[in-house]
């Protein structure tokens, strides 16, 4: 079975596929011979989601799914939120993690969340599904695996960044698997 998922984003990709090896194949925007950078112009993870798999049921007419996602701080009003992609003004992820820093330098305030919204479209109704996982921000960054702000979030009831953890293990308590899981679980409840 073949899912068409609407991203740019390889680690998701990859995230994705490895938690859907051996249930579903899965396409990303490259496989399909997309390379338009999809307009994200929404102010939530609901309605960026829906603007990508829009995009691709509109311009390619196949069914799909996107995950509009980022990193909600407590102690920066909720940001970078849904500016997670390119926080300091482009998408390189250290200069991201290091504005982060910067501005929580002097927190005590450490709580933060990533989110994850999947926007399924499927016979022209779309389906959301949400996933969230708590944690703190750390003062450094530490660990090197993974991608985007996982060197400085460590999960709550762990010890360890996003970032020293393998995919597997990520993929057990991550924003993106729990979401991941709700569509699978209504994918197979059709
Ligand atoms: P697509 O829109 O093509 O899927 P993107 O990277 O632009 O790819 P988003 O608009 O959803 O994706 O931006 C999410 C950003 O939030 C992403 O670039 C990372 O910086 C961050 N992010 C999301 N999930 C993350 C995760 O699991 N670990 C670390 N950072 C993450």
């Amino acid at each position: 079975k073949k899912l068409v998922f609407a991203t740019n984003n390889q680690h998701k990709t990859d995230e994705i596929r490895s938690a859907l090896a051996g249930q579903y194949e899965v396409l990303n925007l490259n496989d399909i011979g997309c390379t338009d950078d999809i307009p994200e112009t929404a102010l939530t993870f609901e309605g960026n989601a829906a603007l990508k798999s829009s995009y691709v049921v509109e311009r390619f007419n196949l069914d799909c799914f996107a995950d509009d996602s980022g990193l909600e701080i407590e102690a920066l009003n909720n940001e970078p939120g849904v500016y997670s992609a390119r926080y300091s003004g482009g998408r390189d992820s250290l200069e991201n993690m290091r504005l982060v820093l910067e501005q929580m330098k002097n927190q005590t305030n450490r709580n933060a969340r990533f989110k994850t919204v999947i926007s399924l479209m499927q016979n022209g109704k779309q389906h959301f599904f949400e996933g969230a996982v708590e944690g703190t921000i750390r003062f450094e960054m530490s660990g090197s695996k993974g991608f985007g702000y996982d060197p400085i979030f460590q999960p709550n009831g762990y010890n360890i960044t996003f970032a020293e953890m393998d995919m597997a293990e990520k993929n057990k308590i991550s924003h993106r698997a729990i979401a991941l899981k709700k569509m699978i679980d209504f994918l197979k409840e059709q």
